[in-house]
Parts: C-alpha cells; sequence; structure tokens
C-alpha cells in the first residue's frame, strides 16, 4: 500500500479495472476502478453475481487487472474470508482481500456471510456498491431500494406507488456489530472516497464501506449526470457520508443548507410519479434522520 495521500492527483495512472461492458455512466464500475488505483496491483478482489461482476468476467476476457475471482451471490464475505485465511497461512501480510457487491449481494442475500466475518474480525475490506436495486437482473427491489422508487417488483402501473418500505440503515447495522471501520461513501465525493478507501487499507481486521453508485438504466437518469446525482444525494441531506471507528460516529460532510429534494427527485425517472405529497414524506424523513444524527454522530 501506497503511504502518501492519495487523491484525484497522486493516484496512479495504472489502470485495474479496464475493458468492461458497464453501460455508460455506471457508478459501481466507477467505484470498483478507483478502489482498485487506491489498493494496487496485489489486491484480490471477489465479486458476487451482480451488474459488476457481469460486466468483468466475459470469459475469455477478465477486465480486471488484478487477480480476481467470483463468488456465490450469498458468499462474498464467506469467500474473502478463505483468501484472506489462505494468505495468513502462507505468512503473507501484505495482500489486501476486498470485495465489490452490490445492494441486493450485501443488504440481503450477503448479510449472513458479512456479519460472521465482521464477528471474526477477518482481515478484508468489503465495498458494497449501492445502485439501489438488483440492476443485472432488470431492477428488482432490494431492501436498501428508497421509499417510491419505482422497480420491476414495486411497479407503478396498476395504482402502485412504487417502493414503501425504508431503506435499510446497513452502515449502523455493520457498526453495531462493532467492527473497526466503517463508512459511508459516494462516487460523487471523490476525494471523501479515495481517503476512506485509503484509511480502510490501513487498518487491520473487517473493514466496510457502503458507496451509493447511481445507475442510470435503473434510476432513469442521463449517463452524464451520475456524478452530479451522486453528489445532489448528499447536498439534499438523503445520504449522510460519514465514519465509524473505535465505537464512535463521525459525520464526514453536513450541508450548511440542504438542497430542494423535489429538484433531486424529479431528475430520476423511478421517481417520476411522486406527488409533492410524497416528496414532502421523504423531506419529513431526511429531516428526522438529521435530529438524530446531530444528537449521536460527532462532527
Ligand atoms: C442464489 C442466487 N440467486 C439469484 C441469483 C440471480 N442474480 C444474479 S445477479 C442478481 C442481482 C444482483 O443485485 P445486486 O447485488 O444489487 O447487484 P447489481 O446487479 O445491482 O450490481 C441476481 C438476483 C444468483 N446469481 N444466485
Ligand atoms: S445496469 Fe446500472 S449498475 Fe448495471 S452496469 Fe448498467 S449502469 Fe452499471
Ligand atoms: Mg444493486
Amino acid at each position: 500500500m501506497n503511504d502518501k495521500v492519495l487523491n484525484a492527483r497522486t493516484l496512479t495512472d495504472d489502470e485495474f479495472f479496464y475493458g468492461h461492458k458497464a453501460c455508460p455512466g455506471c457508478g459501481g464500475s466507477l467505484a470498483v476502478r478507483i478502489a482498485l488505483k487506491v489498493l494496487g496491483r496485489r489486491a484480490v478482489s471477489v465479486l458476487p453475481a451482480g451488474c459488476m461482476s457481469a460486466v468483468g468476467f466475459n470469459f475469455p476476457q477478465l477486465a480486471f487487472a488484478n487477480n480476481s475471482i467470483i463468488s456465490t451471490f450469498a458468499g462474498t464475505a464467506s469467500m474473502m474470508t478463505g483468501i484472506a485465511a489462505g494468505y495468513r497461512a502462507q505468512g503473507i501480510t501484505d495482500v489486501p482481500v476486498v470485495g465489490f457487491a452490490g445492494d441486493g449481494g450485501t443488504a440481503d442475500i450477503g448479510i449472513q456471510a458479512l456479519s460472521g466475518a465482521i464477528d471474526r474480525n477477518d482481515d478484508i475490506l468489503y465495498i458494497c456498491y449501492d445502485n439501489e436495486a438488483y440492476m443485472n437482473t432488470g431492477i428488482q427491489k432490494s431492501s436498501l431500494t428508497p421509499y417510491g422508487s419505482s422497480t420491476t417488483t414495486t411497479p407503478v402501473c396498476g395504482g402502485g406507488k412504487g417502493n414503501l418500505t425504508d431503506k435499510k440503515n446497513l452502515f449502523e447495522i455493520v457498526a453495531a456489530h462493532g467492527i473497526p471501520y466503517a463508512a459511508t461513501a459516494t462516487v460523487g465525493n471523490m476525494p471523501d472516497l479515495i481517503k476512506k478507501i485509503q484509511k480502510a487499507a490501513g487498518i487491520k481486521g473487517t473493514r466496510f464501506i457502503h458507496v451509493l453508485c447511481p445507475c442510470p438504466v435503473g434510476w432513469g437518469i442521463k449517463s452524464s449526470d451520475t456524478v452530479d446525482i451522486a453528489r445532489e444525494a448528499v447536498e439534499s441531506g438523503l445520504w449522510v457520508l460519514a465514519e465509524y471507528q473505535n465505537g464512535e460516529f463521525f459525520l464526514s460532510k453536513k450541508p450548511k443548507e440542504f438542497s430542494d429534494v423535489k429538484n433531486f427527485i424529479k431528475k430520476q425517472r423511478r421517481f417520476a410519479h411522486l406527488t409533492d405529497e410524497d416528496i414532502e414524506k421523504i423531506t419529513e424523513s431526511r429531516n428526522k434522520k438529521w435530529n438524530y444524527i446531530n444528537n449521536v454522530y460527532n462532527n
């Protein structure tokens, strides 16, 4: 690992994830690309079924320049545990083992394996690229799909209102395990993402980063808007940038004034059906969340 502080200027020009078949403007592929630039060629990556494995492993071509492997959908963290154990048995301590799993692969089917790995404090860095639905199989709802979002399993047709459940608080669920390090990030705040990956790489034990990664296809946004939308999620207060370490929560960024939730919502086709009343409900739940954060998180 690199000792110098990494940022857009000092990050290597080497590419470790290229030639893949992700859609234009794919936030998930940006997160994988940047994470591997921080972690370097010796990193071993584990990817379960999902968009990033579907676009990255195209036999006979591999879009990863580092060692990479596909795990079962539920088993990202278990496979990482095994790889870390294998290196440990050989006395090799400088190979980062990183996972890149989607929201479905992490918060739904993979949560048991992740919970077990954190419990054992395995020496792994788990990155959840959260595009807020099961994108690879056609935009089905996951437990990280936000309230109101239209997906193929929470359709708007026939009077449906889209998804009626709130997004699971995965960051705090992970933190509740007493993990050495957890953080949230987005592909719209690159310096913050790079800093958190580098920080996580320097910590022993289980580390977890939850990265919001817009998906132009599933969100109904222009492929050129991925970064701006991710940034607006933070500015509107709907996505919170934070860290958890030594049993405490830390806020990474507090918008001075929240930008308009309606503006953010109306840019995305998945929310096109929402009424002013629905948006008011989302705004109220944001305000409630921030009341809690202001009380519990350190600034
Ligand atoms: C046990 C199992 N169930 C279902 C599938 C089908 N499947 C493959 S990818 C995928 C969606 C993954 O969603 P997510 O983890 O959010 O990643 P994304 O595709 O959004 O990147 C599903 C349901 C599978 N491969 N294995
Ligand atoms: S469907 Fe979405 S997440 Fe999947 S490759 Fe395309 S942009 Fe990326
Ligand atoms: Mg997903």
